[in-house]
């Protein structure tokens, strides 16, 4: 059986969760924090989590890796479409989602979540970056239901997660929500994929985690 290693306060480890539940794939998670342990970096070279132990007892890392794995070594329940183009389609928005919307909000989450402290320049410019990041997203998001058209695929499966955060974050930090601002109808879609089982199942399992969380610190 598969082992999920990381916390569920992660959007990174809820993308591969909800995946691995979508899937119906079997599992069992380790609550586990990043760590710069030899041992730890020996699983996952950078010392991040999420990443997996899979059946045969091999270490996996990087959630976009993982999923991809996941879809290729259990195809049952797919989250590609059969496509060849379409499923670029879904790995193009999932690049733009995590390189230029995700990976630049994250230097806002030390001030916006954790009671850290950001700089102004760095504010400002990540308000900037991710503004456009979200523009350009929003050229790409179909909202026809799902994410890319009529099939519920990986690309929601990433939106849902790092989407809410960055909304939250940026709430939170500039008093705006700039995912809602820069993608019309976005409150609907979230909500949308919000009603799926597996969805409330991560949402409560990172509700109880944030509150154990923030109980510690
Ligand atoms: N590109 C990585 C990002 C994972 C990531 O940033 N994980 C965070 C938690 S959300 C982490 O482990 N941070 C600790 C660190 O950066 O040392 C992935 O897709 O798995």
């Amino acid at each position: 059986m598969i082992t999920l290693y990381g916390f569920a306060i992660s959007n990174y480890y809820n993308k591969v969760k909800f995946t691995l539940l979508e899937k119906q794939i079997a599992f069992t998670e380790e609550a586990t924090r990043p760590s710069q342990d030899a041992d730890f970096l020996e699983r996952s070279p950078l010392g991040k989590i999420p990443f997996i132990k899979t059946a045969n007892g091999q270490f996996l890392s990087e959630s976009q890796a993982i999923l991809e794995y996941l879809e290729d070594a259990y195809p049952a329940n797919p989250i590609y479409p059969a496509d060849a183009f379409e499923r670029a389609k879904v790995r193009e928005f999932i690049q733009h989602i995590e390189l230029n919307v995700e990976l630049i909000a994250r230097r806002i989450y030390g001030e916006a979540l954790f009671g850290g402290k950001v700089s102004q320049e760095i504010k400002d410019e990540v308000e900037t970056k991710v503004t456009t990041g979200l523009k350009g997203l929003a050229t790409l998001l179909k909202c026809a239901p799902y994410a890319l058209g009529e099939q519920f695929t990986a690309a929601d499966i990433v939106a849902w997660p790092h989407l809410q955060l960055i909304a939250f974050a940026s709430q939170a930090l500039y008093g705006k929500d700039l995912v809602a601002e820069n993608i019309p109808g976005i409150d609907s879609y979230i909500k949308l994929v919000e009603s799926r089982p597996h969805a409330q199942k991560v949402s409560a399992d990172r509700a109880a985690a944030l509150a154990l969380f923030f109980q510690a610190k």
